[in-house]
């Protein structure tokens, strides 16, 4: 039988378990990246683990996220970043160099290997036939000692691409077209792997961006074939030794196939606040705009920013919206440069930012009050722009310039004649923000940098033997890490301080969160969390497991979990367990008592129901389906104890 594509990769990379869909595989990892937000935490837990220089063959840090210096927070982060680096022989790119996945793909990315990385979107690199795939730091940080990383087989679904797309229409609306059809949770525990003969007419950027929002889908990653357009792609990044064909065997089994006819697709929006709530652009149309803003790491690849260069070099910003480009990266600015786009966006009206993640994360670029903004960005979920309530919608860059330009939502087939887009053969390389490790010997004499808002680890004490607690909290469906521990401005400086950054848990959902939780931790209680459907869907940041146990949170009972929530959860100590009967979810309440008797035996003897007795209620029963080795890891406290040991 025919081999997919995922399976031959993760084949030649397997370390332990068979490749059969749901069995726990192991497998070797030859590159990982890290961004500023996540990484401050994952390099300290790298140290923690006391392995003198990674042993990847490729480890870079990206500082992306932090890049308002509004106090010395970020700045001592970037310091830190930047110490550790030189001292671990991990490649640097400095603030401004762009962000991570849009570097990746330009400069790291190589087909046929493998990639994790501390932020949900590393399966942009799919796009150059990459196996790479978002985790939690410390699972990095274990990839960066040399070891393996586990993650359960995915399905692998087979995405048969057929036609062209047409004009105004590009890889975003094929990945909203996806996601309409699969919703926010369609793609969990599932890869996307595309084939067919339209994989040939869509670019390695196009492609990158359908992988990146294959995310939004909950997928463990997406993948394309390496074929002649990506050999064309290394060829004008000047690395055309790092081609080799891949791509699935023609007679691939895969375990269920959707098809796509690109000619059939037109310009989709996500409207307000998933991205999963997709209409057509046409049924929007004729909604006043106040801003628009095209980059993040789904959409800002050069091909977008010179797409609307084009249009505006005919067309002028309405004066009523306020029209910003986030490029993705450096070599996006220069190359842009060199070929007048940046003129024509200027003369056009464009308020012009540096390269980096800026609003996507609410790192300033806030929308008005009540105030439509129209962005291409990976997530609109509630707030997560800065404004709450906010109107946020997710559109291609070719709805976004022409929305612009009419001061209205609009459908960019209206525009016209579709402007000639063509791309250098040959790219401006320019690497003067990216700095290459040190050699060993002077290495190991870099003193890291720790600036004040560095604060140590804590200590993660083991599961006690019974779990007796309250549920302070039940949520619904779709909860995302964004709701349990929120971005932006004011509270990602606080990334590498846990005591403080606890204190914003469930900010916009329950605001007593923290101190409600930490009364019941000093009275010796645990903390439990109720949730719906896919809970903790959207980032990687393990800061909503590692500040939530800081609080004092053990348990966390839902009707299911988001992959990278789930193993966040497992490395810090927090039980995640899923409910037998889904109908028990009606029966508990917020402030339920609760008891969990003889868990850590349970846990130790392998038993896969847990027995919860709540307060008036009875007994609910609750399963707790974990490998041995998640086992340990959750008798032990955390991943780290284990680790260091
Ligand atoms: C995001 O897009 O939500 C982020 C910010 O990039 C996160 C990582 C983080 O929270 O630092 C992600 O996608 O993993
Ligand atoms: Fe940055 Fe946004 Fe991409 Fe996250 S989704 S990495 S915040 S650009």
């Amino acid at each position: 039988m025919g081999k997919t594509l995922t399976h031959i990769i993760l084949e030649s990379h397997l370390v332990s378990g068979k490749l059969i869909a749901g069995e726990e595989i192991a497998i070797k990892i030859d590159q990982t990246l890290t961004q500023d937000a996540t990484g401050t935490m994952a390099y300290l837990e790298f140290e923690a683990i006391g392995i003198p220089r990674v042993k990847t063959e490729l480890s870079v840090s990206y500082v992306d996220h932090n890049i308002l210096q509004t106090d010395f927070k970020n700045a001592d982060d970037h310091l830190f970043l930047q110490t550790v680096a030189m001292r671990y022989g991990i490649w640097f790119s400095k603030p401004g160099n762009g962000i991570c996945h849009q570097v990746h793909l330009e400069r790291f990315a190589k087909p046929g290997k493998t990639l994790i990385g501390s932020d949900s979107h590393t399966p942009t690199a799919g796009g150059c036939g990459m196996f790479a795939v978002g985790a939690g730091g410390l699972d990095v940080a274990m990839a960066m000692a040399g070891k393996p990383f586990y993650l359960r087989m995915p399905k692998v679904v087979g995405v048969y691409l057929r036609g062209r797309l047409r004009p105004w229409v590009s890889a975003r609306d094929v990945a909203l077209y996806l996601l309409s059809k699969l919703t926010v949770k369609g793609g969990l525990g599932k890869v996307l792997e595309y084939f067919g003969e339209g994989v040939k007419t869509l670019s390695v950027p196009e492609r990158a961006t359908i992988c990146n929002l294959g995310t939004e889908m909950g997928a463990t990653t997406s993948i394309f074939p390496s074929d002649e357009v990506t050999r064309a792609w290394l060829y004008a990044q000047g690395r055309e030794e790092d081609y080799v064909e891949l791509k699935a065997d023609d007679d691939a089994k895969y375990d269920e196939i959707i098809e796509v006819d690109l000619s059939r697709l037109e310009p989709l929006c996500a409207c307000p606040s998933s991205p999963d709530n997709v209409k057509r652009v046409v049924e929007e149309a004729g909604k006043p705009v106040y801003q628009v803003i095209v980059g993040s790491c789904a959409n800002s690849s050069l091909k977008d920013l010179l797409l609307v260069a084009k249009v505006l070099e005919k067309h002028k910003v309405h004066p009523m919206v306020s029209f910003e480009v986030n490029p993705g990266s450096l070599q996006v600015l220069e190359n842009l440069t060199v070929l007048s786009g940046m003129k024509s966006l200027i003369e056009g009206g464009t308020r012009l930012h540096q390269a980096g993640c800026l609003g996507c994360i609410g790192m300033g670029q806030a929308p008005p009050t009540n105030a439509i903004s129209l962005r291409t960005f990976t997530r609109n979920f509630p707030g997560r722009s800065g404004t709450n309530p906010d109107f946020v919608y997710l559109v291609s860059p070719e709805t976004a310039v022409a929305s612009a330009i009419k001061g209205v939502i609009t459908d960019p087939r209206e525009l016209g004649e579709y402007p000639e887009v063509t791309l250098p053969e040959r790219f401006v390389i320019n690497d003067s923000l990216l700095i290459p490790p040190l050699p060993e010997e002077e290495a190991k004499r870099i003193e890291i940098i720790r600036g004040p808002n560095i604060a140590p680890l804590p200590q993660f004490d083991e599961l006690p033997e019974d779990l007796e607690g309250v549920f302070i909290l039940k949520v619904g469906d779709n909860i995302t890490t964004d709701h349990i521990m929120p971005a932006g401005a004011q509270i990602l400086p606080l990334r590498s301080n846990l005591p403080a950054i606890s204190q914003y848990v469930y900010r916009n959902v329950y605001a007593e969160f923290p101190k409600v939780a930490l009364t019941l931790k000093e009275k010796g209680l645990s903390v439990g969390v109720i949730g719906g459907e896919n809970y903790g869907q959207g980032s990687s940041r393990e800061h909503a497991a590692l500040a939530p146990r800081y609080l004092g949170v053990r348990i966390k009972l839902a009707k299911s979990f988001a992959r990278i929530h789930r193993s966040n959860l497992i490395n810090f100590g927090i039980v995640p367990l899923v409910f037998e009967n889904s109908k028990d979810y009606d029966l508990l309440e917020k402030d339920d008592k609760f008891v969990i008797r003889g868990l850590r035996e349970g846990l130790l003897r392998g038993e896969k129901r847990f027995k919860i007795e709540v307060e008036g209620k009875g007994e609910v029963w609750v399963l707790g389906e974990f490998t041995e080795r998640e086992r340990v890891c959750l008798i032990k406290g955390s991943l780290l104890n284990l680790a260091r040991e």
